[in-house]
This record gives structure tokens, sequence and C-alpha cells, in this order.
């Protein structure tokens, strides 16, 4: 079908024909995508069913990666790019008049994550197939992903993301491998044979039915899968006639939303249902097919990795404590080693409000079993505790996984696993040290540093073919598949024709950009300025308020000095979603769109000082952004991200990294040295010591700049429209509340740093030198080392 581009373009004619029962000539952009889709699913199919079947004979050790999001994007283009026929089929079809990228741009990107974490689970299923590892996803089927954000008047305005709209070409629905879930309910315990026996009665059961989508790796035979769970109604259930439609709307509300609003109960409880939803119906499924060829569930550990992604799919733990128990009779001691024996935990943050806790008073009725097997989990755990450390109460407190009317759900995730591990070294350091400290002296064993990695297919192959290109052309094609290779990039950094080069392919990616900038906003931006990007999620940590604070600057000072011009022009890029309730995120978007409309509209500053804010920013939107960048913007207040994976992506398509000793980017700064990397700012050490001894004054910043006085007064005074109270949460923030996140303490240094960008940049030779270096070295950064180390630490798995 694929072998060359006439037999493609026959069987592509043939089949979009066939299927819509139209000419092709009248075809729209929608059926021939539809086409391509299908086409390609046929094409893996039999991978795919080769692959399910060595999965049900047996053999190799299986690994399963719960997760409440895979921020997968599209996938049209990346699967043309892992079966190796994306230039047939780009020939063929601009042959018959249809442009390929038009029809990659129809498809809906799947929004089912919010940011790093689920971007980092799309990634890891990307490398184990393409490292032909038996690796698969299991998350839910939201039928609305993370909200479609568009700024109205400069406000962030969510609506409903509608990313099923068009159906979806990837998945397969498998209704025959449905599972029931239960919710509420009594427990009713029993003697079963002598011994006590636990039956969950009165439940309301809800059906959980798998749509299957297939993982496809780069230049392999393995097809896994990624499984995606639909909460429906289940036929079984009696209800009574009047209660049906409670029953309909419970059921479905399910698996409508990603993240929930968990500002009531209602919200709160829909979020635990959706957790327990997702690790019974995954855990029942991983049985079943396990049983299929092994005979005994004893040796489940032998065969079965279970990966749970951050806390979210923590109750894997006492649920397959529960099937082994209940359902297949086993004695607590044994399914307690075989559970800690099949899970392993990766946590992927310190922010407090972060770590989950749910209140027994929500999680009780809601689980009546499964909180019964949390309190022996806690009890046993808190008796061996005591064993270990008699008398010492305060330390089992601390540690206890139920205490003070809420379940912790990240000591249950390290007490039931036998690995936890952190995402960047200094990230494993702070649990090591600070944050699980006591659990690190407990079993110190268990903990262990996997730093993150981002596919270099999607980042560099597909995102930027060009750079790829010219890559393999200077070094050959083995850094694909070996990306450690890109060292040898480091033997040319001084090369005037590569530097030219590199430099070329940046402005026809900065004229992409802007080409879009222009469709979408009418607004037009210099390529030659310096494209400096953040974007990320929205939050005080990742201090956004610093880039403003200091475009404000820039434009104060050209403002002040009629004939200056800066070093530089620059173009300032955002993307940020904020979480729908919070405040103080979503007016540091309002305020980046009116600092946008005052620079960008005054003819003093507009041709030196764009700022331009893209709406709902995605997957799809970072392929486009990140190749167009110079400058990236890795600015958290140091301890607080636990690693940065944007980061990554940046550096692979040779921007520099203006950042802070935070998370990952500690891990790109060793690799390319002071020379390459615009460090700035506090160190953890001493952000830590701020928490630990006071001594911040936010203040005292504020008195003793006069730019930063007038920053702050310009933001409160109307200056950036609204009225004078518009920006009070801001200002609050980093002055009445003493800002915790220290971005006066730091605009300085920022201010400095971004200086020597300026600097660094007038000078071609030296930027290109500079971003060849960062390119050289990215390929630590590929989530294929990543996905190495979790294989010989952690999971243990087998090449198919
Ligand atoms: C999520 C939320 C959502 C609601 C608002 C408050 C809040 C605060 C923190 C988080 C983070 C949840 C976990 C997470 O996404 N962590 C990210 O994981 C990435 C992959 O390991 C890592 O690169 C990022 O540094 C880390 O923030």
């Amino acid at each position: 079908m694929f072998e060359n581009k006439e037999q493609f373009q026959a069987a592509f004619k043939r089949r979009l024909e066939t299927w819509f029962g139209k000419r092709f000539e009248d075809s729209t952009l929608q059926e021939q995508y539809h086409t391509l889709g299908y086409m390609i699913r046929e094409h893996v199919s039999g991978d795919w069913i080769a692959n399910n079947e060595k999965i049900r004979s047996g053999g190799k050790k299986q690994l399963y990666y719960l997760s409440i999001e895979f921020l997968i994007g599209r996938l049209l283009g990346s699967n043309l790019l892992n079966l190796g026929i994306r230039e047939v089929v780009d020939k063929g079809l601009r042959d018959l008049g249809i442009s390929l990228p038009e029809v990659e741009e129809f498809e809906d990107d799947a929004g089912l994550g919010n940011g790093g974490l689920g971007r980092l689970a799309a990634c890891f299923l990307d490398s184990l197939a393409s490292l032909d590892y038996p690796g698969h996803g299991s998350c839910i089927r939201y039928r609305h992903g993370l909200f479609e954000q568009r700024i109205v008047n400069g406000y962030q305005v969510e609506y409903p993301d509608q990313w099923l709209l068009h159906g979806y070409v990837w998945e397969v629905r498998r209704p025959d491998e449905s599972v029931e879930v239960n919710f509420w309910g009594e427990v009713k315990t029993e003697e079963i044979d002598g011994r006590l026996g636990f039956r969950h009665v009165n439940a309301e059961t809800v059906l959980a039915v798998p749509s299957d989508i297939p993982v496809v790796g780069y230049g392999t035979e393995t097809v896994n899968t990624l499984r995606l769970w639909n909460a429906e109604p289940n036929p079984r259930q009696s209800v009574f006639r009047t209660n049906l439609m409670d029953y309909r709307r419970a059921t479905d509300s399910i698996t409508e939303f990603l993240y929930p609003d968990d500002t009531h109960d209602e919200g709160k409880i829909l979020r635990l249902k959706q957790q327990y939803f997702l690790v019974s119906a995954s855990l029942h499924s991983i049985i079943r097919t396990y049983l299929k060829q092994h005979r005994g569930i004893r040796q489940l550990h032998e065969h079965v990795a279970i990966h749970i992604n951050d806390t979210h799919p923590v109750l894997a733990i006492p649920e397959l404590m529960r099937l082994l128990l209940d359902e297949h009779g086993l004695g607590w001691d044994e399914a307690w080693e075989i559970t800690t024996k099949t899970m392993s935990y990766t946590n992927h943050t310190t922010l407090s409000e972060a770590l989950e806790k749910w209140p027994i008073r929500l999680f009780q009725p809601l689980l009546p079993r499964i909180f019964l097997i949390v309190q022996e989990i806690n009890e046993r755990f808190c008796r061996a505790l005591w064993e270990r450390y008699p008398g010492d109460w305060q330390r089992i407190e601390h540690m206890a996984i139920v205490a003070h009317d809420v379940v912790k759900m990240a000591h249950l995730a390290i007490a039931g696993t036998y690995s936890v591990n952190g995402v960047a070294p200094l990230h494993t350091e702070i649990l090591k040290n600070r944050e699980m400290n006591l659990f690190y002296q407990y079993e110190p064993h268990k903990f262990n540093n996997k730093t993150n990695g981002i596919t270099h297919r999607r980042w560099l192959m597909k995102a930027n073919p060009r750079l790829a290109e010219t890559i393999t052309e200077l070094i050959g094609d083995g850094w694909k598949r070996d990306p450690d290779q890109l060292q040898q990039l480091q033997a040319y950094v001084d090369d005037a024709g590569l530097q030219d080069r590199a430099y070329t392919i940046k402005q026809m990616q900065k004229r992409k950009l802007a080409d879009f900038i222009q469709r979408r906003y009418d607004i037009a931006v210099d390529e030659n300025s310096v494209f400096d990007v953040q974007i990320k999620r929205l939050h005080g940590y990742k201090r956004q308020l610093l880039n403003v604070l200091h475009i404000i600057s820039l434009y104060n000072h050209l403002k002040e000095h009629p004939n200056s011009c800066l070093d530089v022009p620059r173009t300032f890029i955002f993307g940020a979603k904020a979480s729908p309730g919070y405040y103080v995120a979503k007016k540091v978007i309002k305020l980046i769109n009116a600092v946008a409309e005052r620079v960008n509209g005054d003819p003093r500053t507009r041709d030196m000082l764009k700022v331009i804010f893209i709406e709902n920013y995605n997957v799809s939107l970072a392929e486009l952004i990140i190749p167009a960048a110079n400058v990236s913007e890795q600015i958290s207040t140091a301890s607080k991200e636990a690693s940065g994976t944007g980061n990554m992506k940046f550096m692979l398509n040779g921007a520099l990294t203006i950042g802070t000793m935070d998370g990952a980017n500690v891990d790109i700064f060793e690799r390319v040295g002071y020379d390459n990397f615009f460090l700035f700012g506090l160190r953890s050490e001493e952000v830590l010591s701020y928490y630990q001894n006071g001594g911040y004054n936010a203040w005292e910043y504020y008195h003793n700049s006069p730019v930063l006085q007038q920053i702050m007064n310009q933001i409160t005074n109307g200056s950036f429209g609204g009225t004078a109270y518009e920006y009070g949460p801001i200002y609050d923030s980093l002055l009445t509340e003493n800002d915790p996140y220290f971005v006066l303490r730091d605009f300085q240094a920022y201010k400095e740093a971004q200086e020597r960008v300026a600097m660094c940049y007038s000078n071609r030779p030296v930027w290109q030198r500079m971003s060849l270096v960062n390119i050289a070295n990215a390929g630590y950064f590929s989530s294929d080392r990543t996905i190495e180390e979790y294989v010989k630490d952690i999971w243990h798995l087998e090449k198919l």
C-alpha cells in the first residue's frame, strides 16, 4: 500500500471513494484526513495483532504505565515518520493536489493532559515502542480534555475542549473487553472456608469500556497500546426507573472532563472517582490478560510491571490488594509482597498544593472496601515504623498514610512500591533530603533518580526536519537511533558553513511562526528580532511575572530615552494556560496581554519590541514555536520545577536557555557550561534557607530599585489599562504577601542576564556557536536514554 507513490495513490483514491461514496475529486480535507488515518491504522494492524498475540502467549514481561494524563498531540505526522512512509505519502498526495501539512493540521490535538507530566508520558510511549519494549499506557478517555483557552479583552476564557468533534481515527473501541467498576455500597464480612471474607454489596456499578490506540515505534515492528477507558452505564445495574437518569448522568460525568473543578466536595468526589475508575479498570484488564497465559497469580510481578505516574493512580496499590485478597483468595502477606514487587512510582512535584490528600469523609463512602484496605496498610505500616523507631510518635505521625482525617496519597505510594523516583538530580535530592526525608531514612534503597527526557523524533525530526537533515548530512543518521551521537556535532561548532546553515534554518522557522502570528493576530513581527519564548503552564513558581516585569522595564527605558534603542530588537512570545480557579495566574495573563497591547501599539517602541500571547498553547503549537525560538525562558524559582522538559526541547532546537539552577536546567548547564547558558538568580539552597530561616523582605528590593518602584506603580495606577485595582492581586502577591517565589529578589540578576543575551545575539558567530553547542549536547535528554534507565533499574523488561 505504501511501497511506492503510485501504489499509495491508487489505494488512497480507492479507499476514499469506497468509504465516503463520492468521487475523489469532490472530497473534503476531513475525508482525506480520515482516509489516510484509516489506511495507516490498517497498515499497522498486522504488527499490532502480532504484538498482542505475543502478550497473550506469555513470553516477555509487560509494562503498564498508568497516568491520568497522556498529552499525545497529533498522531498522523508522528505515525508517518515512525513508519518511514512520510515521504511516499507526501509525494503521492502532492501529485493529487493535496498538501500533507494541511491534512495533518486537520487533526485535533488529543488534549488528554495539562502539562509536562502528560507530555512526558507521551514521550515515554514513543521511546518504549521505538526501543522495542513491551510498554503500554492506560488513561481515561475524557470527552473534553483541558479547556480550550481563548483570550477575550485580554482575559482568559475557558471553553470546553472538543477534540472528539470529528471522531477520532486512531482509536478502536473494544466493548468485549469492558470491565465493571464498583462505587458506594457497603462491605459485608462473612466466613469463607474458615477465613474472614469481604463482600462489597449494594454497589453502583459502572462499565469501563476501552478504546485502544496503536503506538508505533520508529523503524521497528513493535506496536504497543495506549488504552483509554470510557465510563458507561452498566446494563446489568439494577436501577429504579425513576433513578435511571441520575444513574446515567453520574456515570457519564466520570469521564467527561480532565481535572473537574475540585473547589467543592462534588468535584473532589468526581476526581477520586476518576482515579479509582482508571486503576480498577486497568488492573482488571491487566490481570485478565495475564491469566490467559499464566497459571498462578503469585508470579504476577515476574511478568508484569505497573508504573504509577504521580499520585493520581496510587489507588492501584489497594486495588491490586483487593483483587488478590478478595478475588484470588491470597493471604495478606503474600498479596502485599506481590503488590510491592509489581508497583513503582514517580514523583513529579514537591509543591504542597499539588500533593494529594483525600478527606476520609469522602473516601470511605465512595470506596468502602478500598478504604478498609488502606486502613490495614496504614496500621501495618505504622506498626513496622514503631518497631524500627520505638516511642518516636512524632515521626510516625508524620509518616502515617491515614492521619488527621485524610489519606495521604504520596505516603501510600512510597509504602506500596519498590521504587520511588524523582525526575532530575536536584529534585531527587530534595525528595531524599527534605520533602520525603523520613521515608528515605526508613527505606533508602527505594529512592532513585531518572532524569526526564523528550522524544527527539517528534521534537527534532518531525518539528524541525530541515535541521534534522542538516545534522544527518554532517554526521550521518546514527543519531536518530542513538541520539548521543549528536555529540559529533561538537567538532563543527566553529564551522562557518554549518553556522550559516543553522542560521538560515532558524530564520526560516522564525518566518513560519511570524506568518502564523500575522495570520492569527494581524501583528507583524520582525524575524530579525530575538525570539524569546516562555511557553508552559501559568504558575507563580514559573515566574512569567519576572519576564513581564523585565519587558516593562525595557519599554520604560525606551520611552524615557527618546533617542535610545535596544541592543537587538526583541519579540517576547508567551503561551500559557492558567488553572480556571487560579485567580492571580489569570491576572498575569491579563497583564501580559495589556503590556502587549501597549508595547505593540506604541510607535516609539513597536519596531523594537513586540509581545505576543499565543492562545490555547498545546503540543502542536509547541512544534511550531520551539524550532523558531532563539531564547528559552526557564526562570522558575530554584527548587520548584521538578525537571522541566520544554527546556530540553528548546535546547535540541538550538535555542539558548536563560535560566535558574532548577530542575533539569542544572543538567543542561552542566553539559554546556557558563559560556553557553544564561544563568542567573538564587540557588535552591538559598531559596530553601529563606524558607527555613526567613530573611526575605520583598519591600527591600522595591525600595532599593527605582526601576521596580516605577513598574509596580504603573501596574497599580492603571497605566496598563483596566481599573487601578485590576492588578492589585499581583501587587499583593509580590509585596504584601512577601512573594514566596522571589520575583523582585531575582529581578536585577535576570535583567543582567538579559543584557548578556542581547550582547551575544549581536555577534552572529558567537551566537551560532553557542546554539550549536547546545544541540550537540542535547542527545542525553532523549527519552530513549530515560527509558533505558527505567528498564535497567526499575522495570527489568526485555526487548521484543
Ligand atoms: C499541577 C497543578 C495543577 C493545578 C494547579 C496547581 C498545580 C501545581 C503543580 C502541578 C504539577 C503536577 C505534576 C506535574 O505536572 N509535574 C511536572 O512534571 C514534569 C514531568 O516530570 C516536570 O518536568 C515538571 O517540572 C513538573 O512540574
